[in-house]
Order: structure tokens, then C-alpha cells, then sequence
């Protein structure tokens, strides 16, 4: 008989087996024995200051690599902090898993510690949500929360552990172990629709192909550049919660609103691309959908009837290199669509150039990222982490998006520090930039305490209106200008907390201070705080001239 093994001591081993080794947590009485297994496991645990900071440093893992970022948290109050930034995960598409430990067994309905409904409560916020109910098979139910995370449209998945399966010892021939992650991509377009997307492309007048957050990183991005190439539609990838007027896409709007084809490749259709109806889209534009998810092919064809041209379940990334590489036999014809495309979606307004700040010891936000630009572009493995309100829409529409994320279609703002160490952890060398909001930056700042201790060095870049400004603007556009009230912060000193804590901290009232500080926060190789006063301006809108 084979030595009997302990819960925990499996679900560490089958991390471990599964590739994910570093676990982003947080402790708690119901995982205490995970914090043990995980020695002889050999798992690096990186404790950090707030549950919800876990899910978004886990959520980043998925994100950069694709592969599942992995969360630990305790049960009761330490999940229900977790869920918040769940959502995050589920709306960026990252592929990533909660480990919540979670009340005995046998204190259910009892009114045990802690005890409360963990898997419904973070049903909504993830692709599927379960309580291990067997020691024995706790490694394959991870095994199957990392291949539901990492598959067709990937997401947050969250499995509860109570802690009296984690505590038991059950014999290791009982145990069933994960099984290896499959090698295999997720379905694929049949040639014959490859061929019947690439001929609508052809012949639609001004076609659009446009991809959801997953298509977000770079090397997928570069994938998608190519298509354009092949295929003379532009290319966009829409990860916003602003939509179309994301100010990384430039003039968007004008441009989608001459679409005669858009073809959505792993991108819903949803209230970010206003359903491609109404005035903002020509009402006879025509759709295709490509999606991992029946259901949201489903979701096209009730939108757009007969409209929708194709609709087929696939995953997109495979799709985009089928599309590729049938594209390669047809030419595509010099396009004026492309061209002028291309100059909407690239071109800035030039005015940006000079725009200078009107206000004594505030900057333009325009003068700031003319200032960080050339920093962010110096290493092509440089990762930009853009966070907040009207300030980081300026970092969007003025940085390069290379390596980069942003907060995501969920439009919850406060994850960027978390999603900083986590970059770090995966970057060795190459800059790793935050640019944020100082109302933003209040979410999670006691994680700079978290990159000191674990020696995680990155630059964020603050932008200090001492104003939640998103929101003023909203009350100014809606309500009037003398309807604008209870938005206002103190103008903090955001760089003295983090030098408190050990970190970097640089304060700039003068765009010629701004390279120094910068400089010096790169050099310093501690985690760093520049703390810029800043106008309060609204995000840029950016038209094409009538
Ligand atoms: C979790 C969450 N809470 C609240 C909001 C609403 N919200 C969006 S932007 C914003 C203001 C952010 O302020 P700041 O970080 O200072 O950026 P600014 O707009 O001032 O540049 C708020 C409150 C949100 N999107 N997500
Ligand atoms: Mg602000």
C-alpha cells in the first residue's frame, strides 16, 4: 500500500505539476495547510496585502503568458474580497483561478467559521464555480479549473476547498491526479469558411476586422497585423470599456461609422461596439461573427438577422491563422480603405504636439506622456500597465500599445499596481510602466509594500488632479458646472507613502523635472511612485476634421 497523502499536499503537487509554481495569495485559517504543502511542493507564494490585489496579479499571469495565473484566498471574508476583482478577469478574458478555502464539510448549514455560499457567490464573475467535495479528487478538479480557465474563451474559474478535505490524509493509489494540459488549440474555421469570410472581405467595400481582449497581447497582435496585410481590412482590437471612443483607437468612430463589413473575430457583440447598431454604424453594414462561444454567434444572429453573414464557433487565435493562411493565395488589391484606415486609427491630433499647460505647477497630461514616450519605447519588451479614469485615456491614445494592459472591459479601475509585480515577476529586465489616477492609486497602494519585500521593482507614473475626474466629468457633461461636487481628493503625497514603504518616490510640479525623475526612478531599482501634479482635463476625443 502506498504511503497516504494530505488534501493540501495534493492540490500543491498538482499545481506544481500543472506548471503553475507561483501562487498569489493571501492567508487564512482554511489554507494554512496549503502554505504548508506548498514547501515540499516547491511553489513560491507571493503573500500580498489585499484578496482582491491576488486575483489581479493572477488575472495579469493569464494576460502576459495566456497560461492560467493562479490565486489562493481564505474562506468567507477573504472570497468575497477576492470576487470584486473577478471581474476584471472575466472581462479581459484571463485565464486564471481562485482557490478559496472554504468552511469543513462538516460545518455546513451549521453556522461554521467563515461560513457562507463561496461558489455561488462567484458564479456570476467566472466561466464555472464548484466546492471540491473528496480529497481523493482534488488534483483532478484543478487539473479542470486550469483547463476550463485556459480554454475556448478564456476566464476566471473558481473552485472553494473545504478545509477538512485539505486536512485528511487519503492513500495514494486513490488519488486522481490532473491530467497534463492538452496540446491540442481550440476549434478551427473549415476551409470552406475561411474561403467564404476571405471572399466577403474581398468584396466588401470597406470591411473591418475587429478582436476581443484575448486578441490583446502583443505576439496575438502581431498576428492580427498580418492579417491586415493579407487581407487590406484594417485591424483593431477592442478592449475598452469606452468602446469605440477608446482613445487608443484614435478616430475611431468615424471610421467605423463607413464599415459596410465588420467581421468580429472573438470579439462580443456588445454595448462596447453599441451592437453595431443605431447612428454611430451604416444601417446596412453587414456582419460576420467568429467566436469560441455558440452563444454569442447566437447572440449576432438575434442582433443583426439577416444581416449576420456568417456566424461559426472558433476559437480566434486559430481562426486568425487559418484566415492567414488562405489569405496567402488571394492578393489583395491596393486599398484606399486601408490607407485612410490606418490614418484614422494611427494618426493624432496635432495639436498634441504643443500643447502646453495653462495652470502654474500642474502639467498637461499631454506634456507628460511626451515626456515618458521615449522611455516606454527604448525596449520593445517594455510592459505600459494603463489604469483609471481621464488621465490614463491620455497614456492610451499617446503611448505605443506594444506590451501593454489596460483595466479592460470591465471598466473597474485599481488593478494596475497589482498587475505591475506581476509583470515584474515575468520580466526580469525590460521597464515595466504604471500610469494611473490618484484616486486609482488609493485602491491598492500598500502593494508597493508587497514589490519592496519581493525586491519588484516598476515605475507609475501618478497623475495628481487631487479630483476623481472621470466622474467630475460626467457631472459637468450631464448636470452643469455648478452641479459639480463631492469629487474632489486632497492633492496626497502619494510619492511620500511609497518612499515610506520603502519604495521610490519623486514629486514634479514642471514638465523639465519630469525626465530627471523619471531617470532616477529607473535607476533607483526599487518600486517607484512619480507623483505629478496635473491639470484636471477631460480624456481626449479625437475626430477626424469634417
Ligand atoms: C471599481 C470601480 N469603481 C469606480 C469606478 C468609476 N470610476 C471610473 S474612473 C473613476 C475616477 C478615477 O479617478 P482617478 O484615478 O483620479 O483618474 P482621473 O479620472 O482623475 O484621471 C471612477 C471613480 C470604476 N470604473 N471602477
Ligand atoms: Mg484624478
Amino acid at each position: 500500500m502506498s504511503a497516504p497523502l494530505r488534501g493540501a499536499d495534493i492540490v500543491a503537487r498538482s499545481l506544481a505539476r500543472l506548471g503553475c509554481r507561483r501562487v498569489f495569495t493571501l492567508s487564512g485559517n482554511h489554507i494554512m495547510s496549503i502554505f504548508d504543502a506548498a514547501l515540499d511542493a516547491g511553489l513560491d507564494l507571493v503573500h500580498v496585502r489585499h484578496e482582491a490585489a491576488a486575483v489581479h496579479m493572477a488575472d495579469a499571469i493569464g494576460r502576459l503568458t495566456g497560461q492560467a495565473g493562479v490565486a489562493l484566498v481564505t474562506g468567507g471574508p477573504g472570497h468575497a474580497n477576492a470576487v470584486g476583482a473577478l471581474y476584471t478577469a472575466l472581462g479581459a478574458e484571463s485565464p486564471m483561478v481562485l482557490l478559496s478555502g472554504h468552511a469543513a464539510t462538516w460545518e455546513l448549514g451549521r453556522g461554521g467559521f467563515q461560513e457562507i455560499r463561496q461558489a455561488e457567490m462567484s458564479s456570476p464573475v467566472t466561466k464555472a464555480s464548484w466546492t471540491a467535495n473528496a480529497t481523493a479528487m482534488l488534483g483532478r478538479d484543478i487539473g479542470e479549473a486550469i483547463r476550463i480557465a485556459t480554454s475556448g474563451r478564456p476566464g476566471p474559474v473558481h473552485l472553494s476547498l473545504p478545509s477538512d478535505l485539505l486536512e485528511a490524509l487519503v492513500d495514494a493509489g486513490a488519488i486522481v491526479w490532473p491530467e497534463p494540459p492538452a496540446q491540442v488549440s481550440g476549434a478551427s474555421l473549415a476551409d470552406a469558411t475561411a474561403a467564404a469570410i476571405l471572399s466577403a472581405i474581398a468584396e466588401a467595400a470597406r470591411p473591418i476586422i475587429i478582436a476581443g481582449p484575448l486578441m490583446s497581447n502583443a505576439g496575438n497582435r502581431a498576428l492580427l497585423a498580418k492579417l491586415e496585410a493579407a487581407t487590406g481590412a484594417p485591424t483593431v482590437v477592442m478592449e475598452s470599456p469606452r468602446g469605440t471612443a477608446d482613445a487608443t483607437l484614435g478616430a475611431f468612430p468615424d471610421l467605423i461609422a463607413r464599415a459596410d463589413l465588420i467581421v468580429l473575430l472573438g470579439k462580443a457583440l456588445d454595448f462596447t461596439l453599441k451592437w453595431a447598431s443605431g447612428p454611430a454604424f451604416d444601417p446596412n453594414v453587414r456582419l460576420i461573427a467568429i467566436d469560441p462561444d455558440a452563444m454569442m454567434v447566437e447572440r449576432a444572429a438575434k442582433e443583426k438577422a439577416e444581416r449576420l453573414l456568417i456566424g461559426c464557433v472558433a476559437d480566434a487565435r486559430s481562426a486568425a491563422r487559418m484566415l492567414l493562411s488562405h489569405a496567402g493565395k488571394i492578393t489583395p488589391r491596393p486599398s484606399r480603405w486601408l490607407a485612410e484606415a490606418r490614418s484614422a486609427l494611427d494618426g493624432r491630433p496635432a495639436e498634441w504636439r504643443s500643447v502646453v499647460s495653462r495652470t502654474e505647477a500642474r502639467l498637461h497630461p499631454a506634456e507628460v506622456f511626451r515626456a515618458l514616450r521615449p522611455y516606454v519605447e527604448r525596449d520593445p519588451d517594455t510592459v505600459l500597465i494603463c489604469d483609471g479614469g481621464e488621465f490614463a485615456q491620455w497614456g492610451q491614445a499617446m503611448l505605443p500599445v506594444g506590451r501593454r494592459l489596460i483595466n479592460g472591459v470591465a471598466g473597474s479601475i485599481g488593478g494596475s499596481l497589482s498587475f505591475a509585480l506581476s509583470a515584474r515577476l515575468i520580466e526580469p529586465r525590460a521597464p515595466v510602466f504604471v500610469v494611473l489616477g490618484d484616486g486609482t492609486i488609493g485602491f491598492h497602494i500598500a502593494e508597493f509594500e508587497t514589490a519592496v519585500r519581493r525586491g519588484l521593482p516598476f515605475v507609475a507614473v501618478l497623475g495628481n488632479d487631487a479630483r476623481w475626474n472621470a466622474e467630475s466629468q460626467i457631472q459637468l457633461r450631464e448636470y452643469g458646472a455648478n452641479r459639480m461636487h463631492g469629487c474632489e481628493l486632497l492633492p496626497s503625497r502619494y510619492d511620500r507613502v511609497v518612499a515610506a514603504l520603502g519604495g521610490h518616490g519623486e514629486y514634479v510640479e514642471r514638465v523639465a523635472d519630469l525626465p530627471g525623475a523619471i531617470e532616477r526612478a529607473l535607476a533607483s531599482g526599487k518600486p517607484a511612485c512619480i507623483n505629478v501634479m496635473i491639470e484636471s482635463i477631460a480624456a481626449p476625443a479625437i475626430r477626424l476634421p469634417e
